[in-house]
């Protein structure tokens, strides 16, 4: 059987593939222990500048495995420990880690998986992308970050709809409505997802982890605190050799040299 989770390293870039397709990508415990392995490598190692979540087959992600979930009901297990061991640490791992997240979302992204696309730093989706808040329809409630981030990408209103009737969301509309950055040709995502993490390796690391933290840390901060947020992280990025390099560069009108990894501290 082949592994659930399949970890390529392309130069600078991490791809890491959701490998399920016969069952659209859907979680088991196996899965996610891979996928955060995955995730976990990242940050030992410095020279990895960005990692893109995509789907093997038609699918990105049908979210939790219905079948694996049937089988364990016999032991009625406490969803909301399901979701303490695997779905919360996921989402926050892909929030804290040190580099941009690419989700190349390349076909159907549901339940948990519309939530793990919505955690992603940038999204590029394929024209057949839909995204479905399919918990509604089985009794549950919106996880992996899907009642946050939801109602900050699109809105209360809409955030409440689309969670309340599942209705799936084309990729056209997810455009239009903000939740991803680009629409492009099916065959066209993964290549895609590589050339924005292509021009993100150009970029000093440290400046854009940063970035990432308080962008994050925004959607919850008063303006005053982002402000003393921005003074902290500035003088962290300010005092960084990528930095001094980057404006000598300009200055002498060269291309500049970084040599930071991905580390910020
Ligand atoms: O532990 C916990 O339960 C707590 C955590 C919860 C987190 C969650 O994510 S809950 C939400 C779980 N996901 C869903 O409810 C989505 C279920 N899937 C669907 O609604 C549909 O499959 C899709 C809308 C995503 C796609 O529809 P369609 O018509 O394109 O494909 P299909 O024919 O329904 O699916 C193709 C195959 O994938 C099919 O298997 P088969 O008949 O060919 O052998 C189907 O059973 C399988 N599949 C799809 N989603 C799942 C799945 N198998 C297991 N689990 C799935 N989630």
């Amino acid at each position: 059987m082949s592994d659930p989770v399949i970890v390529d390293r392309q130069e600078q870039c991490l791809v890491v593939t959701l490998n399920r397709p016969e069952s659209l990508n859907a979680f088991t415990v196996e899965m996610h222990q891979q996928l955060m392995a995955a995730l976990n490598s990242v940050e030992n190692d410095p020279a990895i500048r960005g990692v893109i979540l995509t789907g093997a087959g038609r699918a990105f992600c049908a979210g939790q495995d219905l079948q694996e979930s049937q089988e364990a009901a016999g032991s009625s297990p406490d969803l909301g420990a399901v979701i303490e061991r695997y779905y919360n640490p996921l989402v926050r791992r892909l929030q804290h880690l040190p580099v941009p997240v690419i989700g190349a979302i390349n076909g159907v992204a549901a339940g948990a998986g519309a939530s793990l696309a919505f955690a992603c730093d940038i999204v590029i989706a394929a024209q057949s992308a839909r995204f479905i808040q399919s918990f509604s329809k089985i009794g549950l409630v919106p996880d992996s970050g899907a009642t946050w981030t939801l109602p900050r990408l699109v809105g209360s209103h809409r955030a409440r709809a689309l969670t309340m009737l599942g209705t799936p969301l084309d990729a056209a509309t997810a455009l239009n409505w903000g939740l991803v950055w680009e629409v492009v040709e099916n065959d066209a995502v993964l290549d895609s997802a590589k050339a924005i993490i292509e021009k993100l390796s150009a970029f000093p690391p440290t400046g854009l982890a940063l970035t990432k933290k308080a962008l994050h840390a925004a959607l919850t901060a008063t303006l005053d605190e982002q402000l003393d947020l921005e003074r902290d992280l500035q003088s962290q990025a300010g005092s960084s050799p990528d930095h001094l390099e980057g404006v000598r560069a300009f200055i002498e009108k060269r291309a500049p040299v970084f040599t930071t990894g991905n580390k910020t501290s």
